[in-house]
Order: structure tokens, then sequence, then C-alpha cells
């Protein structure tokens, strides 16, 4: 069993230490593969540290700050070529709890895309203040009524693919690179036929580090959902 965790990181060198050690001592067969976009901190410098003495630690560094999809669709490419069969997608700054991975790994005997889900049991989010939540709770309302996607955490960022999925969508293709990354990654997957399940999971707000969220990110979702729409009743989705 090859396990990938794809950790994206723009200035995480507060979160990333104590994060590696967590979710590598855990278990053996987790490798980690951090896509750093030329942090400022030098985040990179420390996984090409750390690199040196573990050999389930990888690299992927890109010159200037590109986007968490973007990052994703490398690290995705990665995965394939290296042949994992277990591919996760996971923040750098403990929103998401590495205790959970084994719990993806059992769920996805059962599933094909296993979705952490803060929504399916009732609102499991930690220290958010509550404009946040409810604009993430709302954009996730607004995705379910538009793409009709059984989702009900559908811009969450703590996932596991198999390997099959990554494979039959067309990585080139994928248009967004914030929020609305997750939502087009989830609908093409479902549109594919592939089984998705959502398992609940805690969401804490990042102690450490600078948050990138940003207007933009959330515009760019808003219309993603109508273009995914409109894209599928075509058949223009691939
Ligand atoms: N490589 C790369 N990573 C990024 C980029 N933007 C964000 N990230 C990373 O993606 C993960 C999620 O970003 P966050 O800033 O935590 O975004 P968020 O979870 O929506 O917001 P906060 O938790 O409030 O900060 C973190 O590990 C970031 O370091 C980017 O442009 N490039
Ligand atoms: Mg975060």
């Amino acid at each position: 069993m090859k396990i990938l965790v794809i950790i994206p990181t723009y200035n995480e060198l507060d979160n990333l230490p104590r994060l590696l050690h967590e979710v590598l001592s855990r278990n053996d067969e987790v490798n980690v593969l951090v896509v750093d976009d030329n942090s400022p901190d030098g985040t990179a410098a420390y996984v090409e540290k750390e690199m040196q003495l573990n050999n389930r630690i990888h690299l992927i560094k890109r010159a200037s700050k590109q986007g968490l999809g973007t990052a994703y669709i490398a690290g995705f490419k990665f995965a394939l070529q290296n042949n994992f069969e277990f591919i996760f997608e996971m923040d750098a700054d403990f929103s998401h709890d590495p205790k959970e991975i084994p719990k993806f790994l059992n769920e996805i005997n059962n599933a094909d895309l296993i979705i952490g889900s803060r929504y399916i049991t009732g609102v499991n989010v930690i220290n958010w203040p509550m404009r946040r939540l409810l604009l993430s709770w709302f954009a996730n309302l607004y995705t379910r009524f538009i793409t009709g996607m059984p989702v009900h955490d559908a811009t969450g960022g703590f996932k596991c693919f198999r390997r099959k999925v990554l494979e039959a969508i067309d990585l080139g293709n994928i248009k967004s690179n914030g929020y609305a990354f997750q939502i087009e990654m989830n609908f093409k997957a479902w549109k594919k036929g592939f089984k998705i399940k959502e398992i609940p999971i805690i969401f804490v707000d990042r102690m450490k580090g600078k948050s990138k969220m940003s207007r933009k990110i959330v515009r760019e979702a808003v219309t993603m959902v109508w273009k995914l729409r409109v894209k599928s009743i075509f058949g223009l989705l691939n």
C-alpha cells in the first residue's frame, strides 16, 4: 500500500516541523510530499534538510506563489508518476488532524474518494469567526443546490483519492485554484461515477501562521459551480 500525503505550503515554517513528525511517525507506509511556492520564511530549506534524514519526505519547489489548485495538480502528477495508490490532500496549519489519517484509509476500502466533512454531523468547526463559518456553510449549501452533488462539505481540503480517480480526471484541464478547486475535483469525480464518501472531521482554525484566504478565491468558487453545471449539461466536462 503506497500512501502519499500532499501538503501545499506557503510560509508554514511554524507548523511544518511538528506536522511532518505527526504524519510520518504514525504510519510507516505514509510518504509526504510538500509543494512549496518559494515561501520567504524558508519552508523549503527546512524540508530539504529533513529529506536527508528521511526518505519518505519529498519536495516540489515552485518559483513563486501560484495558488493551491496548481500546487495540488503538481502533487497529483508526482503521485501518479511514482505509483502511489492512496493520495491525500492536507493543509499544513493543523486545521486537519493527522490522527484522522487511519480513518480515511479504513474508509477508502469501500470508496474512491473520501472527503473529511465539517458539516455532516452538525458543524464541527472550532475557533472560526461566525462570519467565516457562515460563508463556508452557505457556500456549501449553494454548491449543493447548483451542482446537485450530494456532498455536504465540497470546499474542504482534507481528502483521500484512490489513484484511479486522479487517472480518470484530465488534470491539465482543471481550471480553478482556490476553494473552487476542491469543488471542481469532487464534481468531476462524481460525474465520472466514482464513489464518494464523507466522514466527519473536526476542523480547528489555524493557531500559527497567516491565512491566505482572499475575496478572489471566493468569487472564483461562486462562478465555477455554474460553469461546472453548464458544462456537464452540454457534455463538455472532462
Ligand atoms: N504551495 C502553495 N500552498 C498554498 C498556497 N496558498 C495556500 N497554501 C497552503 O494551503 C493550505 C491551506 O491554506 P490556508 O492559508 O490555511 O487557507 P485556509 O485554510 O483557507 O485559511 P486559514 O486556515 O484561515 O489560513 C496551507 O497549508 C497553505 O500553506 C499557494 O499559493 N501555494
Ligand atoms: Mg487553513
